[in-house]
């Protein structure tokens, strides 16, 4: 078994219920053995006007491999209403991230672990730093705590108390 960590977001529709499913989807798929708490966070690289995301990271064990997992959470996304065309700055019901595989690196033209921008945004380090402070960038070869310490990040990433 390999542990994946995961990024969930999503900023369409009713946001809690979109993780809230994908959770369970991966739950279908894997043993899910760390979970962050829920964050509103602000839009990265998105238009203006774009509405918040809720994000969280998660730790996911399965035996399935780096491919198959891409093509699985792509189906899931499909499956969602997730529109594939529009590119990074479309809001979408579900986005469902690899951030990391284990402590190794897959470098291909489809899919690259660590995921190549996880490092630059406080709205995947934040929660990730709730369950894997300690575990280590394997091409930083850093903690994520020093990772998320040295990032000057101006967005805004709020423990989400919305309830139901
Ligand atoms: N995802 C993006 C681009 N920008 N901003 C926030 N706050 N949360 C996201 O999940 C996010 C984003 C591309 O996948
Ligand atoms: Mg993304
Ligand atoms: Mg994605």
């Amino acid at each position: 078994m390999v542990k994946y960590y995961l990024s969930l977001g999503s900023n369409l529709g009713n946001r809690k219920s979109n993780l809230q499913e994908a959770i369970f989807f991966l739950e279908s798929i894997g043993k899910i053995v760390d979970i962050s708490s829920i964050y509103e966070t602000s839009p990265v690289g998105m238009k203006p006007g774009t509405g918040t995301f809720l994000n969280l990271a998660l730790a996911l064990e399965t035996n399935i491999q780096p491919h198959d997992m891409l093509l699985r959470i792509k189906r899931f996304e499909k499956e969602m209403g997730r529109e594939n065309r529009g590119g990074r700055d479309r809001s979408r019901t579900i986005d469902i991230d690899i951030l990391l595989y284990g402590h190794l690196i897959v470098s291909e033209k489809d899919l690259i672990i660590p995921h190549p921008r996880m490092t630059e945004r406080a709205f995947v380090l934040v929660p990730l730093n709730e369950i894997a402070p300690e575990v280590i960038h394997p091409v930083l070869k850093k903690k994520m705590i020093n990772i998320l310490k040295e990032l000057h990040s101006s967005e805004n990433v709020d423990k989400y108390r919305k309830k139901s």
